[in-house]
C-alpha cells in the first residue's frame, strides 16, 4: 500500500469514529447540537486520532477499544478550533475551508458548542471503561487527556499567546507557549494510544517526546504558512499573524530559518521512534507520517 492510500484509508477509519459518537441534532438543544456537528463535519485531518491509533498498535494494543478516545481528542481539538476563531480570541471568519462556527451560529451558540464538545469528550473517553479488559489503562489515559488539556496543557498555553498577544515575545516563552498550545494535545495522542496498550513507562515517556517535537515542528509549519501559503491549502485567509500582531517562530527566525527548524525537531522525532523500533515496537507509516508533516501544505 502507499502512503498517500494508507493515510487515505486511516484518515477514513478516523472519520468514521469520530462522526460516530456525536449525538444527532434534536431536542431543545437542536441548534447548539446542530452547531457541535456543523464543526465536527467541517473537514479536519483528524491527525490526533490517526496518530492515537498508530500509537496503540506500535505497542500490539488488545482488550481496550481506543476509538472513544480517538473520538474524544479530537472533540477537544475541535473545541478549541471554535473558541480560537471567536471575536474575543484570533477573529478568524473561515476555518477548514467554512465559515467559522460563531459566523454561522452566532457567537453565544458557538461559545457554547465548544464548551459542549470539550464536556462531551470526557463522557465518551469514559464510555472506554465499559468495555475495557484494562480499566486501570483508561484511568490513566483519562489523567493524561485532562492534564495535557488544560492549565498544564493547551488551555495554559492558550491563555499565556493570548495575555502576552500584542507584545514582543521573548523566544523561551514563545517555546512554553507552543509545547503547551500546540504539542500538549499531539503529546497527549500518542502517549494515550501507548497507555491504553499497556507500554511500559520509558515508552510512554519517548512518545511524550515525539509528540512535543511534531507538535512544535507543527506549529513552525503553521507559522510558515500564514505567511508563505494560500488560502486553499489553509482553508482561511494567510496573514492572520501579522493582522493579529503576532510574535511567532517566523518572526525571530525568517522562513527558512524556521524551515530549518521544523526540519531538526521532525528528525529529533524519528530518532527517538527508530529508538523504540531497537525495542522492538515499530510502527514504519508512524514514522513516514512524522516525515511527512515536515513537508505540510495544508
Ligand atoms: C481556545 C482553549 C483554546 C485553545 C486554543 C489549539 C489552540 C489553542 C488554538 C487553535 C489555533 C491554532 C493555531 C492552533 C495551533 C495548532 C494548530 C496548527 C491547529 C490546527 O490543527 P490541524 O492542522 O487542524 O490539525 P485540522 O483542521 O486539520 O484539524
Amino acid at each position: 500500500m502507499t502512503f498517500e492510500s494508507e493515510m487515505e484509508k486511516r484518515t477514513q477509519d478516523a472519520q468514521k469514529t469520530v462522526l460516530s459518537c456525536l449525538p444527532e441534532p434534536s431536542g431543545f438543544q437542536k441548534t447548539l447540537l446542530s452547531a457541535m456537528d456543523y464543526s465536527m463535519r467541517s473537514g479536519g485531518k483528524r491527525l490526533r486520532p490517526i496518530l492515537m491509533r498508530l500509537s496503540f498498535e506500535m505497542f500490539g494494543g488488545t482488550g481496550t477499544d481506543p476509538s472513544w478516545f480517538m473520538a474524544a481528542i479530537e472533540m477537544i481539538h475541535t473545541h478549541s478550533l471554535i473558541h480560537d476563531d471567536l471575536p474575543a480570541m484570533d477573529n478568524d471568519e473561515y476555518r477548514r475551508g467554512r465559515k467559522t462556527t460563531h459566523i454561522v451560529y452566532g457567537e453565544a451558540m458557538a461559545i457554547l458548542a465548544g464548551d459542549g464538545l470539550l464536556n462531551l469528550a470526557y463522557e465518551t473517553a469514559a464510555r472506554s471503561f465499559d468495555s475495557s479488559a484494562h480499566p486501570e489503562r483508561c484511568a490513566k489515559a483519562l489523567q493524561i487527556l485532562a492534564a495535557k488539556t488544560g492549565v498544564t496543557g493547551m488551555i495554559g498555553g492558550q491563555s499565556t499567546d493570548v495575555e502576552l498577544e500584542g507584545t514582543v515575545i521573548p523566544e523561551d516563552t514563545l517555546d512554553f507557549i507552543y509545547r503547551l498550545k500546540t504539542a500538549a494535545l499531539i503529546e497527549a495522542s500518542l502517549m494515550i494510544g501507548a497507555v491504553l496498550a499497556g507500554a511500559d513507562e520509558k515508552s510512554v515517556s519517548d512518545m511524550e517526546m515525539i509528540g512535543r517535537n511534531i507538535g512544535l515542528a507543527f506549529q513552525i509549519r503553521d507559522d510558515i504558512l500564514d505567511v508563505a501559503g494560500t488560502q486553499e491549502e489553509i482553508g482561511k485567509p494567510v496573514g492572520s499573524d501579522a493582522k493579529n500582531n503576532k510574535t511567532t517562530f517566523v518572526t525571530y527566525a525568517g522562513l527558512e530559518g524556521a524551515d530549518r527548524e521544523a526540519k531538526r525537531l521532525t528528525g529529533e522525532a524519528v530518532a527517538l521512534l527508530d529508538a523504540c523500533a531497537g525495542r522492538g515496537y515499530h510502527s514504519e507509516f508512524l514514522r513516514s507520517l512524522l516525515l511527512s508533516l515536515a513537508e505540510r501544505r495544508s
